[in-house]
């Protein structure tokens, strides 16, 4: 990939009509960061916060020309993928992805909406693993994605630590395990790079029910790549990013119940 004076990033994902996560989320971050942001549109998501009303898939062959198209155009230093949908266009940009090398791929396996909405279609998850998974510069499941990645249960750091492991060994790339949703006072994210281990923490923001964290950080991570930062340093300061973001947050009510969303 190019380098050029001014950092650039392409997130892979769908769209959130509630504007919270997905390419919406994306693009707010990479222009928070400082990032020209680039997007190639994998589905349409209709939905409000807590709930998944529809969705409808990009063909994949729009999904392809999208990213050609910018990778000849831009000089992209890092690529995020989100929501793929389906098994076809996951394997569609896991092969366009395969000729065209990135540097610094951060492939984020959303796979259910924090709502508990299911967003991508279960074949896929097979193509994840022995096509994607192996390009990325690091792999971001959540607890419950890496629960579903490696049939065992996750309950605590010591969990967590050896998940990590596990999993970059199974894929042979760099795992950012991240632990938002184990009951602890701090959010801890276990970084598994094939290597060594890291651990990066901050503060649990109680009573903040957010979604879009995930797709946040991850477009933190690929944007801090861009301008340049090795994986530990891009990761803490997405991680603070992201933790600002939730502290920060907005709220409103609606049918009766509040709602919150990151404040960019
Ligand atoms: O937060 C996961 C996510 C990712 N991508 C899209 C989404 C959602 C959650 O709602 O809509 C497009």
């Amino acid at each position: 990939m190019n380098r050029s004076s001014f950092p650039v990033a392409l997130t892979i994902a769908g769209s959130d009509s509630s504007g919270g996560a997905g390419i919406q989320a994306d693009l707010k971050t990479f222009a928070a960061r400082g990032v020209y942001g680039l997007c190639a549109v994998t589905c349409i998501v209709a939905e409000t916060p807590g709930k998944v009303s529809g969705s409808e898939a990009t063909r994949p062959e729009m999904v392809r020309k999208q990213i050609d198209l910018l990778l000849k155009g831009f000089p992209v230093g890092a690529i995020k993928t989100g929501l793929l949908c389906n098994k076809q266009i996951t394997a569609t940009v896991a092969g366009f992805l395969r000729k065209n090398k990135p540097a610094n791929l951060v492939v984020d396996p959303v796979m259910i909406a924090t709502s508990g909405d299911p967003l991508l279609e279960p074949d896929a998850i097979t193509v994840y693993e022995r096509e994607l998974f192996p390009l990325g510069r690091v792999i971001t499941p959540n607890l419950d994605e890496a629960v579903r990645l490696l049939g065992s249960a996750i309950n605590d750091i010591a969990d967590m630590r050896a998940a990590a492991r596990e999993l970059a060994r199974k894929y042979g790339t760099a795992v950012l395990l991240k632990g938002g949703h184990l009951p602890a006072a701090r959010a801890t994210d276990v970084l598994n790079d094939g290597s060594e281990l890291r651990e990066f923490s901050s503060a649990f923001i109680p009573n903040v029910q957010t979604h879009g964290t995930g797709c946040t950080y991850s477009a933190a991570i690929a944007a801090e790549l861009a301008c340049g930062l090795p994986l530990g340093r891009a990761i803490a300061r997405a991680k603070r990013y992201v933790t600002a973001a939730i502290r920060d947050h907005f709220s409103w009510t609606t049918n009766g119940r509040t709602v919150h969303a990151l404040k960019h």
